[in-house]
């Protein structure tokens, strides 16, 4: 068998100016919303969650939706989903499939539901007569928008297979007595410990150039061992057990006829397929996120050892 080494792997930490600027228009929007939606990929509960924002909007009822659960294993989405439930205040959760429109009406009746019992316990004794109004945050290429389409049956926010769609805020007012609110995906600032920052790359969650191809095709094989999960790799004719790592990749591109002039198999176009197909759901469901790389998963944050950040800096405009 083989061995994966991936000590050798800094931490790569990706927080454009874009995302500071994102964080501090949730703050400023937050009064005007009942329930704060934080979204996370089930593959990754954990690595892409960004604790931060769930501080930062603490003040509201809080919904975690753990989506894209078609590519997750479901015992494992529904553990992790109790798990955050538990850790976080004023929380609830779901577990939706956008593409699937699976737990669509779960996510409006668990939101009704938080407001509900926030406005009993702040003492409000009337009826909200206007709208319900939900912000929908989370890291990059979650679903975001996704879902905010799928809630409002018509493609209102665009949407696409990598990270950064959606540069600002956008609210958007749904025919079931509800209003939306869009935001940029936002990682924490600081860098990753090395294994949570290859998921959120191998997610599409920070920009895959930043990390490295080959090394995320590495980690995904890694992944995919550890799982024992081999069918996709023998459809593209892999043979098992597996002797040598490069012989997987100049057998997927033989097979896919990726070749360099002079036959020599082109390797960068071979890992951009495998990464392709793994984004498409080609690997079936993996949970990357699993007991035991996380003990004590209640320790979310020494994923992000050098998370900082200072909101309290006046914007420039202010
Ligand atoms: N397999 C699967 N793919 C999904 C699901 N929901 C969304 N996607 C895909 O995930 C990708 C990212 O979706 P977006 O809605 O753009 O993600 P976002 O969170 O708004 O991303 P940013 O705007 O970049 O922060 C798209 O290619 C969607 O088709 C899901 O439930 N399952
Ligand atoms: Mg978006």
């Amino acid at each position: 068998m083989i061995n994966f080494d991936f000590s050798f792997v800094k931490g790569v930490g990706w927080y454009p100016g874009h995302m500071l600027k994102a964080t501090r228009d949730i703050r400023k929007q937050l009064k005007l919303v009942d329930v704060v939606m934080i979204l996370t990929d089930a593959r990754t509960p954990v690595s892409a969650l960004n604790e931060g924002l769930i501080k930062i909007t603490s003040t509201k009822p809080t919904l975690i939706v753990l989506n894209k659960a078609d590519l997750a294993e479901d015992e494992k989405t529904l553990d992790w989903a109790e798990h955050l439930k538990s850790k976080y205040e004023n929380c609830d959760y779901v577990i939706t499939e956008t593409i699937n429109r699976r737990g669509l009406k779960q996510i409006t009746n668990t939101a009704r539901q938080l407001i509900k019992e926030d406005r009993k316990k702040k003492g409000a004794t009337r009826p909200l007569f206007r709208p319900i109004r939900l912000m929908i945050a989370g890291v990059p290429n979650v679903g975001k928008s996704s879902l905010i389409n799928a809630l409002n049956r018509k493609k209102s926010a665009r949407t696409g297979p990598r990270p950064g769609v959606t540069r600002s805020q956008q609210w958007i007012t749904l025919a079931d007595d509800m209003e939306l609110l869009d935001t940029p995906g936002i990682m924490p600032p600081g860098n990753p410990l090395v294994e949570c920052g290859l998921r959120l790359g191998l997610i599409n969650a920070v920009k895959q150039d930043l990390i490295g191809k080959s090394l995320l095709v590495t980690y995904l094989m890694s992944q995919a061992f550890k799982h024992e999960n081999y069918a996709y790799l023998k459809s593209l004719g892999v043979a098992f057990p597996v002797k040598d790592y490069d012989d997987i990749l100049t057998t997927i591109a033989a097979k896919m006829g990726y070749k360099l002039p002079g036959d020599e198999p082109d390797i960068r176009k071979t890992e951009e397929f495998i990464l392709r197909s793994y984004t498409d759901g080609k690997f079936g469901k993996m949970t990357l996120d699993t007991p035991p790389d996380f003990q004590a998963p209640g320790d979310v944050k020494i994923l992000w050892p050098d998370a900082k950040i200072n909101l309290d800096i006046e914007d420039e405009e202010n």
